[in-house]
């Protein structure tokens, strides 16, 4: 595990001697620890330049969107970040970025859900940050991750990697291959949203697993967090994303795929409860697309997974030779339920 220079601590006014630290959380692309002081406990996080260039850029989308909550909608819990003594609101040490927010009291996020409740409670919650950030300037959002959920890049990418890649493993993929190749309507589909002016750019979260809601202790849900990938996009980003990481009951680490169904519950409480906010913003083709939000999320996560093994895993690492492999087969698995609900 990295451990946390005292430079940073001292950055934001800590004795690094009384501050306890523990790695937090199951992300693949920060590292986060919580730290507990004798008064409060906090979350530090570096982010990763590899993939956030610019991570000034994330720090200028949450301050302008945390200002704008204050200013519009104040009872919205925002979870503003924790400036440095000499009030900036990253540390830069030893070329890693740092940031820090409060831990919210009487918070828990969880990392697996277990009821269509909880689905629809987080649902709800990506909502309501859409929806309140409907009137938002979106142009003064930066982009922190240019072309992020750009379904036709990643196919682009993923063609690339079948001439460029790793041949052992493209030979060993052939299968999944052609099962993407085959399903390659769904950047077409993707290809006509974009053209299509019915579709809203938003302000988009783009990341919505279950960890990134806070709920209380009702396991009611308080706020959304990792504003890491706020950027304008389409909802089909986050409605998808939920449904590709909350409908199944096993994740995309799974190895026995005959684990993974549907959750029908699970797939009404996520509709319902982002509608229950988002109903009245949505335009009616957008609300067309609500079953396309899942297919296109899922499709754009088994490229991904499968592009980064054939490039030998550069993006995403792996803990084990083929665990991108049994990622992107795991992911086309659900694509399949999913299509045939
Ligand atoms: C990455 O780091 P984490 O787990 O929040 C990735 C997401 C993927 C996810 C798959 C910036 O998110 O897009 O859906 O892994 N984030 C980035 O587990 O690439
Ligand atoms: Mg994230």
């Amino acid at each position: 595990m990295a451990s946390i220079p005292s430079e940073v601590l001292l950055a934001y006014g800590f004795d690094p001697e009384f501050v306890e630290a523990q790695s937090f959380g199951t992300g693949l692309i920060n590292h986060t620890w919580k730290l507990q002081t004798a008064t409060a406990a906090y979350i530090l996080q570096t982010i990763n330049q590899q993939v956030f260039p610019i991570p000034n850029a994330i720090a200028s989308n949450i301050n302008a969107v945390g200002e704008y909550l204050k200013l519009n909608a104040p009872d919205y819990f925002f979870v503003h970040p924790v400036k440095t003594l000499s009030g900036d609101a990253m540390v830069f040490d030893d070329n890693k970025y740092y940031r820090m927010f409060p831990f919210v009291a009487g918070s828990h996020a969880k990392t697996v859900l277990t009821s269509a409740q909880e689905a629809f409670e987080a649902a709800k919650q990506f909502g309501t940050f859409t929806k309140l950030l409907s009137e938002f300037e979106i142009q003064k959002l930066q982009i922190t991750l240019p072309d992020f959920h750009n379904l036709t890049l990643r196919y682009h990418q993923f063609e690339d990697a079948l001439i460029n890649g790793n041949q052992a493993r493209i030979d060993q993929a052939k299968t999944i291959i052609g099962e993407i190749k085959r399903n390659k309507n769904i950047v077409d589909t993707y290809q006509s949203i974009l053209s299509n002016p019915a579709f809203k750019l938003r302000v988009t979260h783009h990341d919505t697993k279950i960890s990134n809601v806070l709920f209380d202790s009702s396991d009611k849900g308080i706020c959304v967090i990792d504003l890491d990938t706020l950027m304008p996009g389409y909802f089909i980003s986050d409605l998808g994303d939920m449904m590709r990481t909350y409908l199944c009951p096993v994740s995309e680490e799974e190895k026995d795929f005959s684990k993974i169904e549907i959750r029908h519950s699970f797939y009404k409480a996520i509709i319902d409860g982002y509608c229950s906010e988002m109903g009245d913003e949505l335009t009616g083709d957008e609300k067309d697309a609500l079953p396309y939000a899942g297919v296109f999320m899922i499709y754009m996560q088994a490229l991904r997974f499968l592009t980064d093994f054939l490039n030998n895993d550069r993006y995403y690492g792996a803990r084990y030779p083929d665990q991108n492999f049994v990622r992107a087969g795991n992911q086309m698995v659900l694509l399949e339920k999913l299509q045939m609900l």
